[in-house]
């Protein structure tokens, strides 16, 4: 199967609030992207902290965290060919001000520390993120009915 291993996406609280989650769901499913686990929790600072642990000295690491835990987020293995890299183009840039028009981060929203959306940024980062937030039993084998019309 023409697929690599699968991205970890987080929509953000804000992003629920906003009432995205359906919208970031479709635009995976529609680039062709296969959901393998979706849960929707609320993080505690602990589980954050891990998370971020690459970002644990810079200045905005307590805000984010703060943010981070303000509410629940939509926690996400999405599987595919180039799903890492792709998924990040589809999310836009960290600083959704610097984000292409018709990515995520830049049709939905404007300040850097608010950017209502992760997406893991290496195919490392991706299996320590998955098996961060996904128990292996959590998630699920199977492939789309509409492989062969995704894939040649
Ligand atoms: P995440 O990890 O949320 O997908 O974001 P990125 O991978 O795009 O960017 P990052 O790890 O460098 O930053 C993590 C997170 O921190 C917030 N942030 C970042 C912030 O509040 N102020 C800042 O100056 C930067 C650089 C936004 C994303």
């Amino acid at each position: 199967m023409a697929t690599t291993k699968g991205t970890f996406i987080a929509i953000k609280p804000n992003g629920i609030q906003l009432g995205l989650v359906g919208e970031i769901i479709k635009r995976f499913e529609q680039k062709g992207f296969c959901p393998v686990g979706i849960k929707f929790l609320r993080a505690s600072e602990e589980h954050l902290k891990q998370h971020y642990v690459d970002l644990k000295d810079r200045p905005f690491f307590p805000g984010l965290v703060k943010y981070m835990n303000s509410g629940h987020v939509v926690a996400m293995v999405w599987e595919g060919f180039n799903v890492v890299k792709t998924g990040r183009v589809m999310l836009g840039e960290t600083n959704p001000a610097d984000s292409k028009p018709g990515t995520i981060r830049e049709d939905f929203y404007i300040q850097v520390g608010r950017n209502i959306i992760h997406g893991s940024d290496s195919v490392k980062s991706a299996e320590k993120e998955i098996s961060l937030w996904f128990k292996p039993e959590e998630l699920v084998d199977y492939m789309s009915c509409a492989h062969d019309w995704v894939y040649e």
